[in-house]
């Protein structure tokens, strides 16, 4: 199964979307696969965005928000999937423009080593060598920061983010922070990932969602934003 490129089909200049449509592109989210092993997963030719983040992040809320869909994320919670890469494609029928991954959390502790092993080599194997891999959103709860596993992933992401993969960390439930402690973890985080893209982001409040969902279409769609701003 191959999942092409409609680009051909729909031309090059692509007006740039403005919030309302980025949202209404994510909404077009439905479930396309799932799979244990990168090897399983089919080749796909449009841009894909890799949702990751530590047990409990808030990973399944924010696909759910972004996407304004209750059962999408629910898909990867059917028995059998929770330690699977679940794909997810965006775009009208039959015009898919990007693919959406959702990665099992890690760090979760009731897990055996042996588990937390394996799902560790499935998880650098796809970070490190999937080829329609666009962009990364990790997912952090900002009362943890930014952990050691976080960064363990930073690093093995990052000759692929110098290599120009996009890279946006979400610190969730904001709702939970006041505003001088959102600020605070927002410098932090930053500083932790080398001035990277960091944003507060509440599923409970829709805090954020909005930007988020614009920065994914703008990741999947480099085109649109070469093509000359109409409104200027
Ligand atoms: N207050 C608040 N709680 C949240 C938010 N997002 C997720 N949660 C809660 O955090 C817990 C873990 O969320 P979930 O989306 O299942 O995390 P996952 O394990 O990363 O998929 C659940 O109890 C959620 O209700 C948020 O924006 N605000
Ligand atoms: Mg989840």
């Amino acid at each position: 199964m191959t999942v092409s490129d409609p680009a051909q089909s729909v031309g090059s200049l692509l007006p740039a979307a403005d919030a309302k449509s980025a949202m209404g592109w994510m909404h077009t989210a439905r479930f396309l696969t799932t799979a244990a092993q990168l090897h399983q997963l089919p080749t796909v030719e449009v841009p894909e965005i890799a949702f990751v983040g530590r047990s409990n992040a808030g990973k399944s809320s924010c696909i759910n928000t972004l996407t304004q869909q209750k059962q999408l994320a629910f898909a990867s919670k059917k028995p059998g999937r929770t330690q699977h890469i679940n794909l997810f494609s965006l775009g009208r029928q039959n015009l898919t423009d990007a693919v959406l991954a959702d990665l099992p959390g890690y760090g979760y502790a009731a897990v055996s080593r042996s588990d937390k092993m394996r799902w560790q080599q499935v998880m650098v194997n796809y970070l490190v060598h999937r080829e329609s891999l666009t962009g990364i959103v990790l997912l952090c709860d900002p009362r943890l920061g930014i952990t050691g596993l976080d960064e363990a992933l930073l690093e093995v992401v990052r000759p692929r983010v110098e290599d120009g993969l996009k890279f946006l960390v979400l610190l969730t439930k904001a709702d939970k922070l006041t505003r001088a402690e959102q600020t605070k973890a927002l410098s932090i985080a930053r500083l932790q990932t080398g001035g990277g893209e960091v944003r507060m982001f509440s599923a409970l409040k829709k805090q954020g969602v909005d930007e988020a969902a614009l920065l994914l279409w703008q990741w999947a769609h480099p085109e649109a934003q070469a093509a000359p701003d109409a409104s200027a």
